[in-house]
């Protein structure tokens, strides 16, 4: 067998130690943040948004991943689609702002003119010989799970998404995500390589002591306890609040509502995991007084008390679907050293601010929540990249989730770059 040479990739993908943190370069490295964009966000499905960015015929949403930028359109028929935002003439950016609301695309630099199908209908002065039906915008692949947004930019993408489709559609389709509207949106910076930001949402080991406002209306569920650790806080809540979890599982399917765990975080290439949980307090949403922060319930929902049904992506999304609201968080990687977390609150689409709910109390967990996380992934950026930093051991009863999020991780930059 030929010994070829290793690259450095390679070697680095070789150095990662199971069940521990990565060597430093996969958070420090350019190079590496090269090969993410390439193989990791190049290649898989990745969540951007909700059908709501994109209500009415003719609204258009940008979003940019890494050097791509993708617009998401709603077409006259109420199809959405996504084309590159590349004018096909000189390649100028043909929508700048984040969200409009157009007839046709028509670019700024010399008024070529799309239609929301992506043909170009319109180019002044090109002569005889021009196809305008060569030079139509060029297609991204896009897909709707019941209303979240995800576009693939590989020729190929992923065939697994329908497999993610058909089991998580049930658990979200009664939050009614196309009822809705974004009712509030925070875009934040945070001071870290994305795998950081991904690898802190994936534990709740730190909720405890970080996250006052969170821990409020979430149980400091570990994502995973030992299980007689899990007796035990099944136990300590079945006495306090009279709710045992397995046994709201059983309540909440009969009354059709999907909700017993499913995670396939590490076991396929679109990537998946959602569970039903119950609510702290009054048990009605991520609120600080654990109650409905919006009148108009999602769906078909007579009351709130539904718990939190949570569902997780690989490589870059979560999102809670509580009875009232739903909030939902994409990672887009800026550079190597920064992130992107993108926040969306959505209410009922017509629920009225100030009327059905109030704004600060909508938002007032997760700002905060946000804002605390941020900070603990800038502090591993700061000790990622001192010579004294090694790759730590995952705790086998919190972090678990952590290490399925880097398994998947490896497996597929090796799939693609070989180890
Ligand atoms: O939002 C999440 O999925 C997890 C749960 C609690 C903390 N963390 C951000
Ligand atoms: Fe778009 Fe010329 S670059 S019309
Ligand atoms: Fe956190």
């Amino acid at each position: 067998m030929l010994d070829l040479p290793t690259t450095p990739l390679q070697q680095l993908l070789r150095q990662r130690l199971p069940g521990h943190s990565l060597p430093a370069p996969f958070y420090l490295s350019p190079e590496v943040l090269e090969a993410d964009m390439a193989h990791i966000f190049g290649k898989h499905w990745i969540y951007v948004g909700v059908e709501p960015d994109v209500a009415e015929a003719g609204d258009v949403a940008i979003f940019d991943i890494g050097k791509t930028s993708i617009a998401v359109v709603r077409d006259d028929d109420g199809e959405v689609r996504a084309f590159h935002n590349v004018c096909r003439h000189r390649g100028a950016r043909l929508v700048t702002d984040e969200k409009t609301t157009v007839g046709n695309l028509v670019c700024p630099y010399h008024s070529w003119t799309y239609n929301l199908a992506g043909d170009l209908i319109h180019a002044d002065h090109m002569g005889p010989g021009f196809k305008r039906s060569c030079h139509g915008l060029k297609p991204v692949h896009i897909r709707s799970l019941e209303g979240l947004l995800f576009v693939c930019l590989a020729d190929e993408p992923p065939v697994d998404f329908d497999e993610m489709a058909r089991r998580l559609g049930p658990y979200i389709a009664p939050h009614n995500v196309r009822n809705t509207k974004v009712a509030f949106q925070s875009d934040i910076i945070e001071p870290g390589n994305w795998k950081l930001t991904m690898e802190n949402n994936r534990e709740c080991y730190h909720c405890g002591t970080n996250h006052p406002e969170l821990t409020v209306p979430l149980f400091a569920y570990g994502f995973g306890f030992s299980p007689e650790e899990m007796d035990e806080f099944d136990r300590a809540n079945a006495e306090r609040y009279g709710c045992l979890i397995t046994k709201n599982h059983a309540e909440w399917e009969a009354e059709g509502l999907p909700s017993r765990e499913i995670d396939e975080l590490d076991t396929m290439v679109t990537a998946f995991r959602t569970e039903r949980l119950p609510l702290d307090g009054e048990g009605e949403s991520h609120t600080l007084d654990t109650k409905a922060a919006c009148k108009k319930l999602l769906g078909d929902f007579a009351s709130a008390k539904l718990g939190g049904l949570s569902v997780w992506t690989q490589p870059n999304s979560w999102h809670h679907f509580l009875g009232d609201h739903i909030v939902t968080f994409s990672v887009l990687p800026l550079d190597a050293e920064r992130s992107l977390l993108r926040t969306k609150w959505l209410v009922h689409k017509d629920a009225v601010e100030g009327v059905d709910y109030d704004l600060e109390n909508l938002t007032s967990v997760w700002l905060a929540t946000n804002d605390q996380d941020s900070e603990l992934v800038g502090l591993c950026q700061q000790g990622a990249r001192s010579p004294a930093y090694e790759p730590g051991p995952y705790s086998p009863n919190t972090e678990m989730l952590v290490d399925k999020f880097i398994n998947w991780y490896v497996g597929r930059m090796a799939e693609h770059v070989g180890r």
